[in-house]
């Protein structure tokens, strides 16, 4: 399903004497909106494949309706969030869950929706139908040399299907480790899983990337052998310059300093990018923004700050992309609230009194550090982000417009009401 132009431009115009007043107090109080606007309107968030049906928990899974069936359908929806924000210009897509049948039929899409393929992700964390070995007990971390062989291949497969499509990066998490005390031998499972990434790693183009993500927990619960920024780390340095460490915002243990660990990471010229979501408890997979917003908006001051150290570009140095799960609510929705959540932090983070700052610390004036980033997060910058979008071509309300032209029912005509996505 398509968006046509003419509602958005119809939408806007309603908006538009509202949105006037707002973006005018906004612009009054931020000297430098326009170049902020700009670095805005550049910035895109990629989408994951699997965030667009209903994700469930190991409880349930209550599926929506009209989710999309196919890997064109789940593009069309990207291309529909994107058509609404201007800022959800890439997909990122699963390996096995979405085999192109026909590249250049896809890609012809993807050119059609002005859709980019961002990092390609393996599977090792599941069994196949058909599959010949079994990663119950881990895959490149395996004590079974032939298992290992099996998800090295995997990887290299969804290599060759990132090249097809034109994407750059190949994601591995990797659910390895162990659930009891003296099942794994920790040195051995490393040194298994390093091999296996450094037999991945030499089949990367060369302008790929690699990116090791990490996570604390889960599936395996008292050891992984991706468990933490460090580990990750350690895989990417011994590597080489293509390897990078992801990080995604739900794979720490509870109250970890993620702006730290960002801050240092790139520090190394190690930082991938984003899997952006939030969580209260663990790897909620929630939509980001929604729990703890001001550690969100310290991220990105720390990633504005690092990369402009570092002379990064913003929008294309680093991976951005959302990493949810949708249980409750309608996953586009969820995608636009995703987004806009982080424009909002990207924007305030760009509007930090830098000077200010580094003075205060200079000084250890530690109240002035704490009021340059609070009051830098109690303003509103919403209208802003909402002149961004209006300026790419965007909706001013994308969440508003989505339910006034009742695009879920559209979905749900022309899908049907049982259809289920691919993915977790
Ligand atoms: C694992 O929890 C993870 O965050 C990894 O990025 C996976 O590839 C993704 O979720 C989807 O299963
Ligand atoms: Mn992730």
């Amino acid at each position: 399903m398509r968006i046509d132009k003419k509602q958005i431009d119809q939408h806007n115009s309603d908006l538009q004497k509202a949105h006037q007043n707002r973006f005018d107090f906004a612009k009054s109080e931020i000297p430098h909106a326009e170049s902020i606007i700009q670095k805005l309107i550049d910035f895109n968030v990629a989408i994951p494949s699997w965030a667009l049906g209903t994700g469930g928990t190991r409880f349930a899974r209550f599926s929506g309706a009209g989710e999309p069936g196919t890997l064109e359908q789940k593009m069309e929806d990207v291309g529909m969030l994107h058509a609404l924000n201007n800022s959800s210009g890439a997909i990122s897509l699963h390996i096995p869950w979405d085999i192109p049948s026909n590249y250049g039929a896809i890609k012809n899409l993807a050119a059609d929706l002005n859709l980019k393929f961002d990092a390609m992700n393996s599977n090792t964390f599941q069994d196949q139908k058909g599959q010949a070995l079994s990663y119950k007990f881990g895959s490149l971390q395996n004590t079974n040399k032939a298992i290992r062989q099996q998800a090295i291949e995997h990887n290299i497969e969804v290599i060759k299907h990132g090249i097809e499509l034109g994407s750059k990066a190949l994601t591995v998490w990797l659910s390895d480790g162990s659930c009891f005390p003296g099942q794994l031998n920790f040195r051995k499972a490393f040194q298994n899983t390093l091999e296996g990434l450094q037999e991945i790693y030499a089949a990367l183009p060369a302008d790929w990337k690699v990116f090791v993500e990490y996570k604390a927990f889960e599936p395996n619960f008292y050891s992984m052998t991706v468990g933490d920024w460090g580990q990750s780390l350690l895989y990417a340095n011994k590597l080489g310059p293509k390897a990078f460490t992801l990080v995604d915002l739900g794979h720490h243990l509870p109250n970890a300093n993620i702006e730290q660990i960002v801050a240092l990471l790139m520090m190394e010229q190690k930082l991938a990018g984003f899997h952006f979501n939030d969580s209260k408890y663990g790897d909620d997979d929630l939509t980001v923004g929604s729990i703890k917003p001001y550690q969100l908006f310290l991220i990105f001051n720390e990633l504005v700050e690092g990369m402009d150290a570092r002379g990064m570009n913003h929008a294309t140095d680093l991976g951005w992309m959302i990493d949810a799960s949708h249980n409750v609510k309608d996953p586009l929705e969820d995608l636009l609230q995703s987004v806009e959540a982080i424009m909002i932090s990207y924007a305030q983070a760009l509007l930090v009194d830098r000077k200010g700052l580094n003075n205060a610390q200079d000084n250890n004036d530690v109240v002035a550090a704490q009021e340059i980033l609070q009051n830098t997060f109690r303003t509103d910058v919403r209208a802003i982000v909402a002149e961004a979008r209006l300026r790419a071509g965007g909706a001013l309300d994308p969440i508003a417009f989505y339910r006034n032209n009742k695009l879920r029912a559209s979905l749900i005509k022309e899908r049907g009401a049982n259809t289920i996505a691919t993915g977790l």
